[in-house]
């Protein structure tokens, strides 16, 4: 028999590489990123078949475009990871910029939007599926200069929260994983290719990596079909909550 299908998106880094890698194993996988050639470094170490699928998740047209260019077999996608976002800055509201808002919502939450719309067609129809949404503990908390970005981590919860009610009547499981903090590119492109700023946010603690949050994703699908995670927070050990972060000051 055939295995499921799985799309990923962001999986040209951090979390989704590291969710691809893992569970190449048991899923056919769709890997999405804007950065093609890391796709095709990624396809050739996959141990699976698998689809390259090259969109920017803030271009709606694109979305659905690279969807429709897909093999009809593959169209039938058992699993969709929304795992495609960002921080852009980390500034006080007031002295945010307007640039890195639109990226958080459009990309984050409309991104999101459009990805879950164009898979969930044939989702509803086959009255199987199962979405992950990776949100944040910046879901659930809100710290001083994470404004936008924790807006629009709490979009996610609740739109996890409003696919699960309406989807309820489909048998189509809806996840949430919700991390702390985890050593990826994120801090890099959150202050703008600035490594230095960058690698301290993960200084004198241990920080999760992305192949933590993969064997999450991993526990989570191999739940049986009777058996859905709403909502898992998963955090270093080190750290209580977005803003008590247990560092060891040498
Ligand atoms: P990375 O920066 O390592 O990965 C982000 C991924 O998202 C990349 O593959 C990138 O691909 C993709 N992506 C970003 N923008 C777009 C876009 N416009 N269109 C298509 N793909 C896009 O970060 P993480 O792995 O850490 O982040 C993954 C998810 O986890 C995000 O939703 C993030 O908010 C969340 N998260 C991260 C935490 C952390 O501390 N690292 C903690 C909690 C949640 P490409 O650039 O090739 O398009
Ligand atoms: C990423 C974790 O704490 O930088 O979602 O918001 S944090």
């Amino acid at each position: 028999m055939n295995q499921p299908i799985a799309l990923i998106t962001g999986a040209t880094s951090g979390i989704g590489e590291a969710t691809a890698r893992l569970i190449s194993k048991n899923y056919r996988l769709i890997i999405c990123g804007r950065r093609k050639q890391r796709l095709e470094v990624l396809q050739n170490e996959l141990e699976n078949e698998s689809q390259i699928l090259s969109f920017d998740v803030r271009d709606r047209k694109a979305v659905f475009d690279a969807f429709a260019s897909l093999p009809e077999e593959w169209k039938q996608i058992d699993v969709l990871i929304n795992n495609a976002g960002n921080a852009h800055g980390l500034d006080l509201i007031h002295e945010g910029s307007t640039e890195d808002w639109d990226a958080m919502l459009d990309i984050n939450v409309k991104g999101l939007l459009y990805v879950s719309k164009a898979v969930l067609d044939g989702m509803v129809a086959r009255k199987k599926g199962h979405i992950i949404n990776i949100s944040s503990i910046a879901g659930l908390e809100v710290y001083t200069k994470g404004n936008v970005y924790c807006a629009s981590k709490h979009a996610v919860d609740a739109l996890t929260k409003g696919m699960r009610m309406d989807l309820n009547e489909h048998h189509i499981k809806v996840s949430s994983i919700d991390p702390g903090l985890v050593e990826t590119e994120f801090s890099e492109v959150r202050f703008k290719g600035d490594s230095e700023k960058a690698s301290k946010v993960y200084e004198n603690f241990t920080p999760l990596t992305a192949h933590d949050v993969a064997e999450t994703i991993e526990f989570v699908l191999s739940r049986p079909q009777h058996v859905t995670i709403g909502d898992l927070l998963i955090l270093p050990t080190d750290q209580a909550s977005s803003t008590i972060v247990n560092k060891k000051i040498q």
